[in-house]
């Protein structure tokens, strides 16, 4: 036990022994995606039920040519989460990228991603950056200014809550620079039945995803939790706009994490994630409260889904 022990993430014992102890309970979303959970993730993204992957890619191919036009050929990709190997292609080969800059957390993915696309472009200046894109992080100067395009697919924006949204398009905005470009992904609200089955299916894919998280923690953590009491829940936030994930005691629990003890009722529930929607309005304000200014918008025919050129 020493060995895992050790290996553990100071910040994942952190968020977890709090997350735990605080009412509502609720952990960061961040520590799902372990490698199994990043194996889910990946197989939710092939199911029928989880629009966002497929309409998302479909938009991207069918707007290509209206932003190479709107963004001009030559510049730097940045890429915030490292590049999901079937978006990532489409968006370099139609602006005529020159550089991609992919940031991730996790060197294992940049690797791949990184990979991935060498051989697709041989002449690709390719510069991963392991890095939280969430915090400060050091660019090549070439990641900065006016031929500079940022690229936030997958609605990935919508796991932050809004307060912590604009904080993190700021971000992007400072360390992109003035004049830079994004290209951002966010979900639509749609009615409530569609939302909850991308996030539940029968599957249970979903909800392998969510309660893989507490084999996690009985993993890295020395947990005891009882994952056969918990069931994965989504439950649809109307006055905050969002699908919320969450993992419910079935039953009285008592358990132990890192030498600490914890008590669930029956019915009470561990949040796990949110993903927030945006209806047209609301989606351009998050980015002007964050410091993009929207040039153009793109959805897809039925409106489940939209992409968002801003300028810095
Ligand atoms: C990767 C954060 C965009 O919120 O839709 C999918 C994650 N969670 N199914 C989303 C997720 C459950 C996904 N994001």
């Amino acid at each position: 036990m020493l060995a895992t022990s050790s290996s553990v993430d100071p910040q994942f014992r952190e968020d977890v022994l709090r997350g735990l102890s605080s009412l509502p309970r609720a952990i960061p979303a961040r520590w799902l995606y372990d490698s199994r959970g990043s194996e889910l993730f990946d197989d939710i993204t092939r199911l029928a039920s989880y629009y966002p992957t497929a309409t998302e890619t479909r938009l991207l191919e069918r707007i290509m040519p209206e932003v190479a036009k709107a963004v001009g050929a030559g510049r730097t990709v940045v890429e915030f989460g490292a590049g999901s190997l079937t978006k990532t292609p489409i968006l370099l080969r139609a602006v005529d990228a020159l550089r991609y800059v992919p940031v991730d957390i996790s060197g294992d993915y940049l690797r791949e991603a990184a990979e991935g696309l060498a051989g697709e472009f041989p002449d690709l200046d390719i510069h991963p950056v392991e890095a939280n894109f969430g915090e400060a992080m050091d660019l090549p100067d070439s990641a900065h200014g006016e031929k500079v395009l940022g690229f936030f697919p997958g609605s990935t924006i919508g796991n932050f809550v809004p307060w912590s949204a604009t904080n993190l398009l700021r971000h992007f905005r400072t360390t992109l620079g003035t004049g830079a470009l994004l290209l951002i992904g966010m979900d639509r609200v749609k009615p409530v039945e569609r939302l909850v089955a991308a996030y539940d299916e029968p599957e249970g894919v979903t909800a392998a995803f969510n309660l893989n998280l507490l084999d996690r923690i009985n993993r890295e953590l020395d947990g005891t939790i009882p994952v056969g009491s918990f069931v994965h829940e989504a439950r649809w936030n109307d006055i905050m706009s969002r699908i919320e994930m969450h993992l419910v005691a079935t039953a009285d629990v008592t358990f132990e994490v890192a030498g600490r003890s914890f008590a669930m009722a029956a019915g009470e529930s561990i949040h796990s994630e949110n993903s927030h929607k945006y209806g047209p309005r609301g989606g351009r304000l998050l980015l002007l409260a964050g410091g993009w200014t929207p040039i153009r918008e793109w959805t897809d025919a039925a409106g489940d889904f939209s992409l968002i050129l801003a300028e810095a």
